[in-house]
């Protein structure tokens, strides 16, 4: 059991639909800590950045129009075990697999507006975190 740290976003459908305050109640009730947090706007060219490792896929384009069309929540949280807990949390990437009581099966709307993001690795996280956080505002 160390603890460690992950990154998330909550997507521009979660913000747009009021659904920041109801998010950040689940992340803290399931036992992370935030670490860091801003309200942000990813450019095009951030999202074709950040999203880089699916490029040659067919959902690219869209993925990349989603993520910057409007506002997002960034945060780094720290947990044991904090990547593979918050994807617990989250639940599948479709909501429509998505378990009961999960972040995306509340509050995601689809496959492409999915609610919010969780970093896949410890490295990713690290690196993610890093792309919208300086170390002065790491907590
Ligand atoms: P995320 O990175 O956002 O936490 O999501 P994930 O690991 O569960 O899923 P990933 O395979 O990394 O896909 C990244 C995001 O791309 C969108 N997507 N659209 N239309 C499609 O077939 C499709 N597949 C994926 C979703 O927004 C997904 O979260
Ligand atoms: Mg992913």
């Amino acid at each position: 059991m160390t603890t460690n740290r992950t990154f998330t976003m909550i997507k521009p459908d979660a913000v747009a639909n009021g659904h920041i305050g109801n998010i950040l109640a689940m992340i803290n009730y399931a036992g992370f800590k935030i670490v860091s947090l801003k309200l942000t706007q990813l450019t095009v060219a951030d999202a074709q950045a950040f999203y880089a490792i699916h490029k040659e896929r067919p959902f690219y384009a869209d993925l990349v129009g989603f993520m910057s069309s409007g506002p997002i929540v960034a945060a780094i949280l720290e947990k044991e075990n904090a990547v593979i807990d918050f994807r617990t949390l989250i639940g599948a990437t479709n909501p429509a697999d998505a378990a009961e009581g999960t972040i995306r099966k509340l509050y995601a709307t689809s496959l492409s507006e999915n609610a919010i993001h969780g970093a896949d690795s410890d490295e990713n996280a690290a690196i993610e975190g890093a792309f919208h956080f300086s170390g002065r505002e790491q907590f």
